[in-house]
């Protein structure tokens, strides 16, 4: 049978990539902010229209080091609708991780809940453009500049998304970014942090390098989170081609969209306002009035050799390490709690074919056991 993956990733062509394997062989430089490193940077902040731009090596180091530089403490309000490495950043920095419900038309925080969870503890914001539909960020700021708080986003999504005629990475204090395998830009794995300052921009290079200046300074607790040079070569050479990537996944989303409209029980995303969309996602909802339950759904596509994936089932806030804080009671979370229980985000990358969407959607239509 075959095997269709929920996603697949997006690597350079071969030759390209073993070109850049021997000059970098040649320099026998191979880390520690190297020409190739250097390159991303640059050629990242033009592409994606933001002032800086720091590496990483994963975006879960990219999220605690955004943290770090903002000295955030106390208590932070965010989604429990996300992957765990958005919460899991604020437990490696002593931070009380405080959860709002979402929206559930885009399954964002919402910005109502937000305000009703700030205590004289909350110091920062940390909310998601869950799937790259982009957070309420005007009211988000508001609330943020009120009450004197922090806005970090979690962008891991968001790729080349854009909000009244500009980056969404432009918003809050600092935006990060996933380069993970599994991303719309890959570096295999990988992340950046987006800042606006110079000064930030040092402040950030120099924690993600243990907090050296010189070989003779120390000035931050810093942590080892470099991304290397056969990575960066890797990430220049994605990002070649990202736009053709990301327009063959909208290939791929319009022709879902179109055999899938008028299914009775499935309800989907609705991205049409957004700019600079990446269709990184294509999750559905599969509500009461559907054939079968969304988890014997995945159970059906699964007998068939398609491997769909619950992000995000279970909440962050159902995991152990969560559960006993007091905000992350389902009754907090109404609309996250149903959001859970009925999303299956289906197989979605640039190479998915069409006979492939075809039979996905076959069996979602007919969904027989
Ligand atoms: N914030 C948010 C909102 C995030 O979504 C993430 C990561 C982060 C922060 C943290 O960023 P990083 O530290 O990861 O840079 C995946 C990814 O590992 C993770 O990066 C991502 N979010 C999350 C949503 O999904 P898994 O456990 O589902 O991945 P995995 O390995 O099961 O891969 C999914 C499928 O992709 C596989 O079934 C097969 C296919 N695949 C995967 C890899 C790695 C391939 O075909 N080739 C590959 O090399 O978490």
């Amino acid at each position: 049978m075959k095997q269709i993956f929920v996603t697949k990733p997006s690597l350079p062509r071969l030759e390209e990539f073993q070109t850049s394997l021997a000059r970098i062989w040649k320099s026998e430089y191979i880390t520690n902010n190297g020409e190739f490193h250097k390159e991303l940077e640059a050629k990242l902040a033009a592409y994606l229209g933001v002032k800086y731009v720091s590496l990483f090596s994963n975006g879960t180091l990219a999220l605690i080091t955004a943290l770090q530089a903002l000295g955030i403490k106390g208590e932070v309000i965010t989604t429990p609708y996300s992957f765990v490495a958005t919460t899991n950043s604020l437990l490696w920095n002593g931070v009380k991780p405080v959860f709002a419900d979402v929206n559930s038309n885009n399954c964002n925080i919402d910005v109502e809940a937000i305000e009703s969870a700030i205590t004289s503890e909350t110091t920062a914001l940390m909310p998601v453009h869950v799937y790259g539909v982009p957070c309420e960020m005007e009211k988000i700021e508001s609330i943020a500049k009120k009450y004197n708080l922090k806005v970090i986003y979690d962008a891991a999504h968001a790729f080349g998304v854009q909000h009244n005629g500009q980056s969404v990475l432009n918003y809050g204090d600092l935006s990060i970014l996933s380069f993970h395998a599994t991303k719309v830009f890959n570096t295999i794995e990988g992340g950046a942090i987006i800042s606006h300052t110079k000064e930030m921009k040092q402040k950030i290079d120099n924690l993600k390098n243990f907090g050296i200046i010189d070989e003779l300074t120390v000035v931050d607790a810093g942590i080892n989170a470099k991304m290397n040079e056969v990575q960066a070569a890797y990430g220049l050479l994605n990002l070649k081609h990202v736009d053709e990537e990301i327009l063959k996944r909208k290939k791929c989303h319009d022709l879902y969209v179109e055999l899938l409209k008028d299914v009775a029980g499935v309800d989907f995303l609705d991205i049409s306002e957004v700019k600079g969309y990446n269709y990184g996602y294509y999750p559905i909802f599969i509500k009461d009035d559907y054939a079968l339950g969304r988890n014997d759904l995945y159970d059906l596509l699964m007998e068939n050799g398609i491997y769909s994936r619950r992000y995000f089932y279970p909440l962050i806030s159902d995991f152990p390490i969560y559960s006993n804080i007091e905000s992350a009671n389902r009754s907090n979370l109404k609309n996250a709690a149903v959001l859970t229980e009925s999303v299956l985000c289906l197989p979605m990358y640039a190479e998915l074919e069409e006979e492939d969407i075809i039979a996905i959607t076959n069996l979602i239509k007919n969904p027989i056991k």
